[in-house]
């Protein structure tokens, strides 16, 4: 019956592929369907399928697609950098088995129907993983999960090479996680007590049957959910990218009546740069920090603040001032890390931290510092420039008589501020003749074809003696 249903499914497919060039989607249950030794039915099969992404590159690859019920890896690194989690997305590729993993390799085509799509985690325990694939069959390989309330046998994600397996216990038995050489959290602390864990399910099995192995892979450090008590806010929430002179206010409370968090940790996330790290840079105020000539701000360093000697309980909250951010160059969602600690335990990371979003550039835009800069001292002259996601930039510098001297850029804006460090050399790699030029930026729009420009002067010097 199984065959003859994938027949039909195979048929109507080709059917529908010839009569109007556009293949058919199946559903990605049938892409996972397996015979008794755990190969997929559809082995070799070009297929077209639909689902939501939940990994994208984060493990380099594969990435990870899903429907509301069945999910399965696509190991195809250049198409996971071209789509994001919760991107709808209709791909065409091949089904393949690497270690018991059903894969889509060789992506031949795809659209993204829509992005910022969410995906609920299934919640399942250690025994559902560790014996998934009974028979052939399964449930979970593919599926972004939780399990809840597990502990796990390190207390570092100590990872070399690729990736390791630690071992996880829950209340219904053990089962394994896989840290990914590529994944944020690798070599990173874990979690003492009690935690929560969303990930992908995948498969590591070297021999037939290919029916064991399966684990948990967590794609980040928000990931592994900590228990810490507190609640904490973050204002301004969105902010534009490059900018200097921020200050970003933490706000930390919480409701657990009897409890007083006496240390706090806030994490700046990687692509922040704090001008007046430490210490010096930290503003405390609010009842929870009684006394804050005598808060111990000690451990601060340019990345993690440390505020010991805190009295936040559920009447009273702390407030922390970080002065003088600059905001990362490009577009994204920055978590800030909170941990609070009570009766001076271990910091631990709170259920949900704040974050701040980086607006993407928003016009076109070029900068360079105003000065002569003299390519023979070993100068660089250090180019800002940015266009509104999806427009295509060329960045070319013209001498006065408006012949091109070199492209410095020519690709696709993400959004983000690029930043080209000019040698003062021609595209023959010859240092250019001492006077003015013209850094001409130039931004088509895909979509509507339109086009934008901006240019600045620059003017190359020489020693002076
Ligand atoms: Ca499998």
């Amino acid at each position: 019956m199984r065959s003859q249903k994938i027949l039909i499914i195979i048929f109507t497919s080709l059917v529908l592929f010839l009569y109007t060039g556009i293949s058919l989607a199946i559903s990605i249950c049938d892409v996972s369907q397996n015979d008794n030794n755990g190969v997929p039915l559809l082995l070799n099969s070009t297929v077209t399928i639909r689902g939501i992404i939940t990994a994208s590159d984060q493990f380099y690859a594969p990435a990870f697609i899903q429907d509301t019920i069945c999910g399965v890896a696509v190991y195809d690194h250049n198409f996971g950098t071209k789509v994001s989690i919760g991107d709808d997305v209709t791909l065409t590729a091949t089904v393949t088995q690497y270690k018991g993993l059903t894969e889509l390799t060789n992506v031949s085509s795809y659209i993204v129907h829509s992005s910022n799509n969410i995906t609920s985690p299934k919640v399942v325990t250690c025994r559902d993983i560790s014996t998934d694939g009974a028979n052939g069959v399964e449930k979970y390989e593919g599926l972004l999960v939780r399990i809840n309330n597990v502990t796990v046998n390190t207390n570092r994600w100590t990872v070399s090479g690729s990736g390791r397996n630690y071992t996880l216990t829950d209340s219904t038995g053990t089962c394994q996680i896989r840290i990914d050489g590529d994944a944020n959290l690798a070599n990173t602390e874990a979690p003492l007590g009690n935690f929560d864990v969303i990930g992908v399910i995948s498969q590591y099995d070297p021999s037939s049957p290919y029916t064991s192995g399966y684990q948990i892979m967590p794609r980040f450090i928000d990931d592994i959910i900590e228990k810490g008590i507190g609640v904490a806010t973050i204002e301004p929430q969105t902010v534009t990218l490059a900018t200097s002179g921020i200050t970003e206010t933490v706000t930390i409370t919480h409701d657990s009546i009897g409890i007083i968090l006496n240390q706090i940790e806030v994490d700046i996330p990687s692509g922040w740069i704090w001008e007046t790290p430490g210490p010096m840079g930290i503003d405390l105020s609010g009842a929870g920090f009684p006394d804050t000539a005598h808060m111990d701000t000690s451990q601060s360093n340019d990345s993690t603040i440390i505020v010991k000697g805190a009295s936040i309980s559920n009447m009273v909250s702390g407030v922390i001032q970080i002065l003088n951010l600059t905001s990362p160059n490009y577009p994204g969602r920055n978590v800030f890390h909170i941990k609070t600690a009570y009766d001076n335990q271990k910091l631990t990371r709170i259920e949900s931290s704040p974050f701040v979003y980086i607006k993407p550039s928003e016009k076109t835009a070029l900068t360079v510092p105003p000065h002569p800069f003299a390519p023979d001292l070993g100068e660089r002259l250090k180019i800002m420039f940015s266009a509104p996601p999806g427009n295509h930039m060329v960045l070319k510098l013209f001498d006065l008589e408006g012949r091109v001297v070199v492209t410095l850029f020519d690709g696709e804006s993400s959004g983000g501020m690029e930043i080209n460090n000019w040698d003062g050399r021609n595209e023959l790699f010859e240092r250019v003749p001492i006077g003015v030029y013209i850094l001409y930026l130039e931004a088509t729009d895909a979509k509507t074809g339109e086009t934008t420009t901006a240019k600045a002067p620059v003017v190359v010097a020489t020693r002076l003696d």
